[in-house]
This record gives C-alpha cells, sequence and structure tokens, in this order.
C-alpha cells in the first residue's frame, strides 16, 4: 500500500491516521508544480484528477478523495477507534462530519482563499460563510474532546489538518475557545507529533 501526498496538504489527514493506526505504508510526495511523485512518475496517471491524497492498494486499486481513504485506513485497525463500526448511526455521523468538513470548511471556505483567481469580494464572501460553519464545528466540541466523543477519528483528523490553514489563509480563530482547545490536543498527540517531524527531516 502506497500513499500519494503532499506536506501541508489535506493528504497529512490520512498520514496522521495511518501513524495513529499503527499501519507502515510506504508514502510517496507529488509536486503540485509538475504533478510528478517523488520517484518521476507521472501523478495523472495514478489520479487523473491530479489532486493528494491517493492511496495505492496492494492489489494496484487506486483509491481517491480524502474522506473515502482516511475511512479506509480507520477500517484497517478498528481497535484503534478511529471510525466507528460501518452501519452504525455513529458511522453515517462520521461521514457527516467528513462531508461537513469537505465541502462546508475545505473545498467552500479554506480553498477559495487560497486561490490567487479569486476575487476579493468572493473571498469576502467565503470568509463570512466560514465563520458560521467554524462556529458549528466550535459548538459541536463543547463538551466533548473530539467530533464523536471520546475516540480521535477520522474526523477529527481532517479538521485538524484544515484548521491549520487558518493562519496563512486570514481566518481568525480567536472566537472559536472550543477549536482552539481542540487543535491544542490534536496537535499534542504523538501521531501528529510524528508526521511534523518527518517533514521536518525533509
Ligand atoms: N476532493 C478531493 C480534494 C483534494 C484536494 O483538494 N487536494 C488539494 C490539497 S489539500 C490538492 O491536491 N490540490 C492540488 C490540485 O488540485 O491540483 C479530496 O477530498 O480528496
Amino acid at each position: 500500500m502506497k500513499l500519494f501526498y503532499t506536506t501541508g496538504t489535506c493528504s497529512t489527514a490520512p498520514r496522521i491516521l495511518l501513524a495513529e493506526a499503527g499501519i507502515a505504508c510506504e508514502q510517496e510526495s507529488v509536486s503540485f508544480k509538475n504533478k510528478q511523485t517523488a520517484s518521476g512518475a507521472d501523478y495523472l496517471l495514478i489520479n487523473p484528477n491530479g489532486y493528494v491524497p491517493a492511496l495505492q492498494l496492494d492489489d494496484g486499486t487506486v483509491l481517491t478523495e480524502g474522506p473515502a481513504i482516511d475511512q479506509y485506513i480507520a477500517d484497517l485497525a478498528p481497535e484503534k477507534k478511529l471510525a466507528p463500526a460501518n452501519g452504525t448511526t455513529e458511522r453515517y455521523k462520521l461521514q457527516s462530519w467528513l462531508n461537513f468538513i469537505g465541502t462546508e470548511l475545505h473545498k467552500g471556505g479554506y480553498s477559495i482563499l487560497f486561490d490567487r483567481g479569486a476575487a476579493d469580494e468572493w473571498k469576502n464572501a467565503a470568509r463570512a460563510k466560514l465563520a458560521k460553519r467554524l462556529a458549528h464545528a466550535d459548538a459541536a466540541l463543547a463538551d466533548r474532546p473530539y467530533l464523536l466523543g471520546n475516540d480521535f477519528g477520522a474526523a477529527d483528523a481532517y479538521l485538524y489538518v484544515v484548521l491549520t490553514w487558518s493562519e496563512h489563509a486570514g481566518v481568525d480563530l480567536s472566537a472559536f475557545a472550543h477549536l482552539r482547545a481542540f487543535m491544542e490536543r490534536v496537535a499534542a498527540r504523538p501521531s501528529v507529533q510524528a508526521v511534523k517531524a518527518a517533514d521536518a527531516k525533509k
């Protein structure tokens, strides 16, 4: 199994989950500039959409889309409780959060703020909408350490990674005390420390 990733992007979430799960998995970085992998392969042949993450399974199947990859990794180590069991209401709650983070926060919010071609008007609208969506996530964390309760899981890894972009994107988290506490909690996890240490070596 091999994970294709780019440092600092949403593909950090599956890397955190691999570390949480204790799964040794080859990881190869991808350059956004030329869509080449570190070993010189054409990444567009692996994921024609050109974005990370992608997870190549041992049988050659390539899984794309972060939320699917995050759940696949979580399901490889059910004892780590990174995702509730398939078919349970809790699992659908996880999928709700993954979809919320992917569409409302990541692509519908932060991605617009990073888009050099986006007009200021559009960015301001995205920022205003993002504040409402962040308030929703903040409220959800008022009485629990992680989105689904006491267990850190796939949605938490994704939320954490997206929120790390806040400063660079000009998103102010100061009004969201629960999100800020969540960020500190997740940043202290050995899995996150391990991914940071691996990136620092490069
Ligand atoms: N729908 C995809 C979006 C992934 C995505 O936006 N990846 C970004 C990094 S966070 C990327 O690779 N951008 C480069 C590009 O789109 O060419 C998913 O959920 O996996």
